[in-house]
């Protein structure tokens, strides 16, 4: 098997300087599992790429100008060759430990997703910041009506997907709400969705990316594509 690991990063210098400490020795640590790592520097201008160019098993793909999350993800998928895709915040609030916890998700159940969940056991959200949490958990809320509470979280980055699963889908979104477009869509074509909790904890180093009301927006006009389209 072949993991193929995502990773957006726009500005994340100072987070991607601590990939060789907290995220190569998990990948080195998956048995019988080689990995590639194909980090999307939308264009950053604190040295991202140089960071991103020292790790071992890394494809970089550079965009010129900021493109915006959706844009870089879907660029990323499109470039990995591996047979399963984890998609990674550059943050490390999701932390790549959990990766493995994604793996034995998937062995137990043969699922085509295993989303990674704060919003479930174990998982839980800490030290995120109030104006952080409630957006997030309202739209979740909202997604759960929707789609017959399949998942507990629809918005998180961090999920395995098989990549056949993930590469045939169409997806149009441009920012956050990238991740919500892929869970339903994967639902809407009947595709087996599992989640495992992990915990979400707030960025250490680097600046936020997350504009809420444009997210918010983008959501809204998801959810119109969603009712309007299938896939
Ligand atoms: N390639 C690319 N990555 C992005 C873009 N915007 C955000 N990201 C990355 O997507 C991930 C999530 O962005 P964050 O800024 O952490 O957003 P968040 O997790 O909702 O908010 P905080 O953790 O509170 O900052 C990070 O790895 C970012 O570097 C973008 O326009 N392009
Ligand atoms: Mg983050």
């Amino acid at each position: 098997v072949k993991l193929s690991v995502v990773i957006p990063c726009f500005n994340e210098r100072a987070n991607v300087d601590q990939f060789p400490t907290e995220l190569i020795p998990e990948l080195q640590k998956l048995d019988g599992c080689r990995w590639e790592i194909i980090g999307v520097d939308d264009g950053s201008t604190d040295g991202t790429s140089d960071a991103l160019a020292k790790l071992p098993q890394i494809t970089i793909i550079r965009n010129p100008r900021n493109r915006g999350l959706g844009a870089a993800l879907r660029a990323g998928f499109a470039q990995a060759c591996g047979e399963w895709i984890v998609a990674l915040d550059a943050d490390l609030t999701f932390h790549p430990r959990h990766i493995k916890d994604l793996i034995a998700r998937q062995k137990e159940t043969g699922a085509d997703m295993v989303g990674g969940s704060p919003f479930l056991g174990a998982g839980g959200m800490s030290r995120v910041d109030p104006a952080r949490r409630v957006p997030s958990l309202l739209v979740n809320a909202f997604y759960r009506g929707l789609f017959n509470r399949r998942l507990t979280s629809y918005t998180g980055i961090f999920r395995l997907y098989r990549a056949s699963a993930l590469k045939a889908l169409d997806l149009k979104s441009q920012g956050f709400e990238i991740n919500a477009e892929i869970a339903a869509r994967l639902h809407q074509s009947g595709k087996k969705l599992q989640e495992v909790p992990v915990p979400l904890t707030t960025r250490t180093l680097g600046a936020s990316k997350l504009n809420i009301l444009r997210e918010l927006r983008r959501h809204a006009l998801l959810v119109a594509r969603l009712c309007v389209t299938r896939p």
